[in-house]
């Protein structure tokens, strides 16, 4: 069932969708709610764009949409914690193709607020840059955000590239984005798959938490 949001969301009635959410932020509703329910709203245009109702201009007004919404969640989401140190370092990418970046923008936010080191080389990156980067800051982890099919050969060529410098052992490498799923994750030979960028931050802090028990017990 879809909430009202997730409706005008879908329909783009773009003053009605930002009421809603300034006014639920008001009455102190939960972000990570109201954000559920605008991605809902997100995958349905997705949907009316795959059975051609909508077509580039809705989809192109649907991420300005989300944009502002977020915009508006966005500090809400870290008023409760914004950790001192950081934990450990991730390379995120969408990688050249694509140029998808709302769900990647997120999830570098969540991470941030965890008290991670994040690196974010945008959307459309060469897949070089990538491997040169991964030398040079020796991150945790690499998280590729893929919304695109045509992604998936060149993110393959980018863990095989790390595998044959040496550089792949100690680095997780995580995929995520609407249209990933294991089999993605499988056949670009990642470690971590997810369409939740709260499932991949989860999934970054319980092994930078084993990591550091490793490190007290004497191993690394
Ligand atoms: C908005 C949108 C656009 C906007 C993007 C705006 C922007 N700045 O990002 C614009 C208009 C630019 C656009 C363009 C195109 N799009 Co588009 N787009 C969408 C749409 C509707 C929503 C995507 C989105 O932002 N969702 C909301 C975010 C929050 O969700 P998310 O990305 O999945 O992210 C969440 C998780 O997956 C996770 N996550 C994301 N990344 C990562 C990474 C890691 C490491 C982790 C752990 C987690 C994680 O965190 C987020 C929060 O939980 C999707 C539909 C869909 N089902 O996804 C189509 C969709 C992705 N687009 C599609 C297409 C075809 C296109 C175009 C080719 C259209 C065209 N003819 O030009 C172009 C491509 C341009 C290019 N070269 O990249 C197709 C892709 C089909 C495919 N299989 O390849 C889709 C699936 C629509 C469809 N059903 O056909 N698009």
């Amino acid at each position: 069932m879809s909430s009202q949001l997730t409706k005008n969301l879908i329909e783009l009635e773009r003053d009605q969708v930002l009421a809603e959410v300034k006014e639920r932020l008001i009455q102190g509703d939960d972000p990570m709610r109201i954000f559920e329910e605008s991605k809902k709203g997100m995958e349905l245009v997705g949907e009316k764009y795959k059975n051609k109702e909508y077509f580039l201009a809705e989809l192109m007004l649907s991420g300005d949409l989300f944009r502002e919404v977020m915009e508006l969640i966005g500090p809400k989401l870290g008023a409760e914690k914004t950790k001192g140190d950081t934990i450990g370092k991730i390379i995120l990418a969408t990688i050249q193709g694509d140029i998808h970046d709302l769900g990647k923008n997120i999830l570098a936010t969540l991470l941030k607020l965890e008290g991670f080191e994040v690196y974010d080389l945008g959307v459309d990156v060469n897949p070089d840059l990538i491997v040169e980067k991964v030398k040079e800051i020796r991150p945790d982890f690499l998280g590729f955000s893929s919304l695109l099919t045509v992604t998936f050969d060149p993110m393959k060529k980018v863990i095989e590239e790390l595998e044959e410098a040496g550089l792949r052992d100690k680095l997780k490498i995580l995929v995520g984005g609407g249209i990933t799923t294991p089999l993605v994750k499988d056949y670009i030979r990642a470690d971590f798959q997810t369409v939740d960028a709260m499932e991949g931050v989860q999934y970054c802090l319980e092994l930078i938490k084993a990591k550091v028990v490793i490190k007290a017990r004497g191993g690394l």
